[in-house]
């Protein structure tokens, strides 16, 4: 079963909390609104509570793209019901849990990781400009992380032209502890600090809870969340009501919007 907790925090910088995470028994999802048109606490908030909701009871990969294209649909719907909500976008990395394994839907720049053993493996590949240009030979991985552009996505779930999901299977094995993250941690929180704080803190709230300290340490310019679930017998589970934080929490004070 799976142990986990979410957390996110405003920052330092910014007016309003734009990510939303979700954790549950057999789902965790982190979604960060894009920068640069409005309302992406709409856009985070749409896409988390939209996979929240699907049925995972059949094959989870077949349903998490049916629930991003769902997602996609709804952002579409809501931009042309309001001029206001045109463009809006987000991130979103989910992953479905069926007792044995993972499913993964990834699109934008929010990350999953893993630590097994003293390992950290990131498991998703940065939908950005920058990461384009690394793979291309064009930019090193050092200059990618201090791009000024750094952030600028190539593929997104947005009102009006949604991008297509990376959609892949993760095994699992006991012991694993998975991390999602939006860019407001693993943008300022350089990889061996992420390892350290994932290796060493025994819960996954205090893991989240460091994370979010080194990022406001590091200047705390974005919202920053985090879901961290560890793979345990289970006895050892836990609390296994589910979690919705940040935009999509209840009673979040957004921007008016539905
Ligand atoms: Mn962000």
């Amino acid at each position: 079963m799976l142990r986990y907790a979410a957390g996110t925090d405003i920052g330092r910088r910014r007016r309003t909390n734009e990510d939303s995470a979700f954790a549950g028994p057999r789902l965790l999802a982190v979604a960060d609104g894009m920068g640069g048109h409005p309302h992406g606490d709409v856009a985070s908030r749409t896409a988390v509570t939209t996979v929240a909701g699907l049925p995972l009871a059949g094959d989870p990969a077949a349903a998490l793209a049916t629930g991003v294209a769902e997602v996609a649909a709804r952002l579409d719907d809501l931009g042309r019901q309001d001029p206001a909500l045109a463009r809006m976008g987000t991130t979103l990395t989910a992953m479905a849990w069926d007792g044995h394994r993972f499913a993964v839907a990834h699109i934008g720049d929010s990350r999953a990781y893993l630590l097994r053993g003293p390992d950290l493996f990131q498991l998703t590949r940065d939908h950005t400009m920058v990461q384009t240009l690394v793979d291309g030979g064009k930019l090193t991985p050092e200059e990618a992380a201090n791009h000024p552009r750094g952030s600028v996505l190539v593929r997104a779930l947005q009102s009006g032209g949604s991008g297509e999901p990376d959609v892949f299977w993760q095994d699992a094995l006991p012991g694993d502890r998975y991390l999602l993250c939006s860019d407001g941690v693993s943008g300022l929180v350089p990889a061996d600090a992420i390892r350290a704080a994932m290796a060493e803190e025994a819960r996954p709230a205090d893991v989240i809870a460091r994370l979010i300290g080194l990022a406001n340490q590091a200047g705390g310019h974005d919202n920053s969340t985090c879901v961290v679930a560890d793979v345990v017998p289970a006895g050892e589970a836990g609390d296994q009501r589910p979690v919705l934080v940040g935009a999509a929490a209840p009673g979040h004070a957004g921007t008016g919007r539905p």
